[in-house]
């Protein structure tokens, strides 16, 4: 077969030519007969040359492909860690949606203002009772000066201060609801698009997450938005579009910087202890460069969005092998991470070949969202131990992020000790690397405990997948470790 291109081939006749050259003496209808039959004959050869190509094609697809799963609870990490996959392997595609994050984005910090409100809201009954047990225990120098509290003036001043901020803020409430209502627009399940708090009606007044079913188009959505403005006004620019959102976000900006900047206000956040800093999609930092009328996502604001995953989102594409010639195809497979969404894992499990684990580690003094009794680090380590002791997954290579430790640091100098929410932790210091260590710890003894494959490799980061260059670095560790044990698995076979 490699000699057939080198001979020259021009001095052989083609020995089918005799075979194919009409017969002499053929009548008219003859021909047509026989052409009809090379027609149809050639037809059958295409469609088997068609079939063993797509066959060919298929293996070598299911022979280079790489599948990866990406697991974790809710808020770990997953879904940024696939943006970054795809920063990295298809810039393009990363670009094309950069401008649909723009509205996930207007609508995280959005809801960071609704919370901001949420919390300073004098009318909240729980508020009294939060008073109350303030008042009573009032023991670890963040409790709020009970008298102080209880002051009617006070309470003047809280109401008016809410009253005012929510006049100002109203329209960009407001377009909470229409934007989550565009992100609804392409999605026909009800239950699609779950706003967090079921009693709301409709979406005028949504608490919760933004969640979007994976196979809905918002993307879509919001892109084909920007075009149908584009072509009425013909202009590239969607702030020259009266009905884009940017206004809104323009005229709010003032506002929104007041309200972030309020002393008093800050004061009911700590009182509160609502961190919002910690919180996903916060952009209440830099509310002049988002609300501002020629905001473009950077990378790095597009990692930062959050967007609630329900189902699952299935990324593909091709890495080249180095210095092994051609290429890999990788899916990589992004599930929802709460607990009602877990059941849709399993089946995954089976022809995986690679699973990146993330555990957002600076989350040891939250709860889940789901359920407010359990601790999300508590939750992280039987979710890994049920994970690494899965039969199922024997021979899958798993690497473990421990994730969020840019936070983790953050809480660490603020105070926050460790020891209070993990007691095993004892009186070891209380700084970040101590804590890191300590955790990776915790999981590397669970899979060595628990794995049911003592050959089973096991790689361990530190991440914070929200930064580009860092997770750049760790993505090409984690490409190579993969590609080298799938190669290893395919000689074996
Ligand atoms: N500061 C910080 N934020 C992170 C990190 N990883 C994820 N986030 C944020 O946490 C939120 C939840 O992340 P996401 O990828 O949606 O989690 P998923 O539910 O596991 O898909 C998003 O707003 C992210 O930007 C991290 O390492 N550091
Ligand atoms: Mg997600």
């Amino acid at each position: 077969m490699f000699a057939a291109k080198s001979l020259p081939q021009n001095h052989l006749a083609d020995p089918f030519e005799a075979i194919l050259r009409p017969p002499p003496g053929e009548t008219s209808a003859q021909r047509d007969t026989r052409i009809l039959a090379e027609q149809l004959a050639k037809r059958v050869s295409d469609a088997i040359d068609e079939q063993l190509r797509a066959e060919r094609a298929e293996l070598k697809k299911s022979r280079s492909d790489v599948r990866i799963l990406l697991l974790g609870q809710s808020e770990s990490g997953k879904s940024t860690t696939l943006k970054q996959f795809q920063l990295l392997h298809t810039p393009a595609a990363f670009q094309a949606e950069r401008m649909a994050w723009r509205f996930v984005i207007y609508l995280n910090l959005i809801r960071s203002v609704r919370r901001i409100l949420d919390t300073i809201s004098p009318e909240r009954e729980e508020e009294v009772h939060e008073l109350l047990d303030s008042a009573s225990l009032g023991s670890d120098g963040q409790s709020p000066d009970s008298s102080a509290q209880t002051d009617p003036e006070n309470h003047r001043i809280a109401a008016e201060k809410y009253a005012e901020y929510n006049i100002a803020l109203a329209p960009a409430l407001e377009l909470e609801g229409t934007l989550i209502r565009s992100l609804r627009e392409d999605d026909d399940e009800d239950e699609a698009t779950h706003l967090g708090d079921g009693s709301t009606p409709g979406w005028s007044a949504p608490r919760g997450e933004y969640t979007v079913r994976t196979t809905s188009n918002w993307k879509r959505a919001f892109t084909l938005r920007r075009n149908r403005s584009k072509q009425r006004l013909s202009s590239s620019s969607w702030w020259e579009d009266p009905s884009d959102p940017v206004h809104i976000l323009d005229s709010s900006r003032d506002a929104m910087v007041r309200l972030w900047q309020d002393e008093w206000v800050r004061h009911r956040l700590v009182e509160k202890r609502v961190r919002l800093q910690e919180s996903s999609g916060f952009y209440l930092d830099e509310i002049e460069r988002i609300t501002s009328k020629t905001y473009t996502p950077t990378d790095e604001d597009v990692l930062k969005a959050r967007l609630k995953t329900l189902g699952v989102v299935e990324h593909q594409f091709t890495i080249s092998m180095g210095s092994m010639r051609g290429a890999s195809n990788w899916v990589i497979y992004d599930v929802g991470g709460a607990r009602s969404q877990r059941h849709a894992w399993a089946p995954y499990f089976q022809d995986v070949n690679a699973i990146i684990f993330l555990a957002p580690i600076s989350a040891f003094d939250q709860v889940l969202t789901e359920d407010q009794r359990v601790n999300r680090l508590e939750d992280s380590l039987l979710l890994w131990r049920g994970l690494v002791s899965n039969k199922l997954l024997e021979g899958v290579p798993i690497v473990l992020f421990l994730n969020k430790c840019d936070l983790l640091r953050e809480k660490l100098e603020a105070g926050v000790q460790l020891k209070n929410y993990l007691v095993t932790y004892g009186d070891r210091p209380n700084n970040y690397e101590s804590v890191a260590k300590y955790l990776r710890n915790k999981f590397g003894t669970l899979h060595n405990q628990y794995r049911t494959n003592p050959g089973r490799e096991l790689f361990v980061h530190y991440t914070s997948v929200t930064d580009k260059a860092k997770t750049a670095q760790i993505i090409a560790n984690v490409r190579e470790a993969i590609l080298r044990l799938n190669l290893k698995t395919l000689k074996l076979m």
